[in-house]
């Protein structure tokens, strides 16, 4: 059951004519979003996207990832994998602190004054995870269990990573798409552990802690009980997790994945949740990939609490995905301009977004009889 004492603050709001022209907070990192209704009609004269081929195979000769081939490099073959298959990247964004000690003949830039040229080390471990041996199968193509132990890996591997000395944070994410920076279709996802709290990462903490201390109840969860009352957002949902579009989404089909209780980490995640948690994904990324019907590009990422030796009440486990198209398959939005300058602007309202992807089958179209 949900409690029914709404926050003071969304009880003092008033109504809205969302049809109007008008900015939205999103209290996670305290940014807004202008929303701009009126303009979802304007004429497009500009960049058209290519569409991903529909002959990828099952399996790619040349493909990096697959199981038995040679990597980017020419040193190490891939095992034969079944499953998901983890690997240190060849080409890692961070060096490990034993690199960062051996490293020799470091070069130092000048400098001026402490407070207005800081800086500070940091260091690392990136990895690769390969979700299937299969070269032409995404998230949602996958079976239950499969993505069940998609989850898992993440889940093992962010309480590896966390586990080390000298790392503070874990960042699971996946490119999908080449317009979304993918190196290549086979389906995979990386994880990066700091020995810093990443700026967003830190940015969402501070804002989850001072709502508890002020609501004695985590913001994600006030949140998600409200969109489920609301239902204007949702995507889709079960027992134990809600995937909607945010009330506050700068993409035109941005989700969130919230957790119905405050659990920091994947790796706390139950069996029963695990199993809810891939259903929920497996059912909204295939209206992702129905929309168009297209293998829909997007960055999406976990965000799970810091390993900064606090405790942390306040973080409820949940995932961003930030998909660019807007209107079809070669149609995306770019965040340029007053949008770099200013403030994220968007022409479709969330609810639209929401309310398009709720209509949608959630059996993938591959799928579908
Ligand atoms: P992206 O598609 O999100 O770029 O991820 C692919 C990663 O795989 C990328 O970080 C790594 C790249 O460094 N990689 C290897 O580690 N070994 C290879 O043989 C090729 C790619
Ligand atoms: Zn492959």
């Amino acid at each position: 059951m949900f409690n029914d004492t709404l926050p003071a603050i969304l009880l003092q709001s008033p109504p809205m004519n969302y049809d109007l022209p008008h900015r939205r907070f999103n209290p996670l990192t305290g940014e807004w979003v202008l929303v701009s209704p009126h303009r979802a009609k304007r004429p497009w004269l500009g960049q058209v996207e290519k569409t991903a081929s529909d002959d990828t195979p099952p399996y790619d000769p040349t493909c990096y990832l697959c199981p038995g081939n040679t990597r980017v490099g020419g040193s190490i073959v891939n095992p034969a994998y079944s499953g998901t298959y983890v690997f240190d990247n060849d080409f890692p964004a961070l060096l490990t602190p034993e690199a960062m000690a051996q490293a020799e003949g470091h070069a130092t830039a000048a400098v001026g004054s402490a407070e207005l040229f800081q800086s500070e080390p940091v260091s690392g471990t990136s990895r690769v995870v390969c979700f299937s041996p299969r070269h032409d199968l995404s998230l949602p193509q996958l079976s239950g269990p499969e993505v069940e132990a998609v989850l898992r890996t993440w889940g093992e591997q962010t309480r590896e990573l966390g586990a080390l000395p000298d790392v503070r944070y874990v960042q699971v994410f996946e490119n999908k798409g080449a317009s979304m920076g993918a190196s290549n279709p086979h389906p995979h996802s990386q994880l990066w552990a700091t020995s810093n709290v990443p700026h967003t990462v830190a940015i969402e903490r501070d804002n989850q802690r001072q709502y508890l201390a002020g609501h004695e109840r985590p913001l994600l969860i006030d949140y998600v009980e409200q969109e489920r009352r609301l239902q204007e957002r949702l995507v889709c949902t079960n027992d134990h997790f809600t995937i909607l579009v945010p009330f506050w989404a700068v993409w035109p089909f941005e989700m969130m994945v919230i957790a119905h209780r405050p659990v920091s980490y994947l790796f706390d995640l139950t069996a029963a949740e695990f199993t809810a948690l891939a259903d929920v994904m497996r059912r909204a990324l295939s209206k992702y990939d129905n929309l168009f019907e297209i293998p829909f590009p997007y960055s999406f990422g976990w965000h799970q609490a810091p390993f900064d030796d606090a405790a942390h009440p306040e973080w409820v486990l949940h995932g961003h995905w930030y998909p660019p198209l807007l209107r079809s398959a070669t149609v995306r939005k770019f965040l340029v301009g007053y949008e770099m300058l200013a403030q994220p602007q968007r022409d479709l309202t969330a609810e639209t977004a929401a309310a398009r992807l709720r209509d949608l089958p959630d059996v993938h179209f591959s799928q579908r009889g």
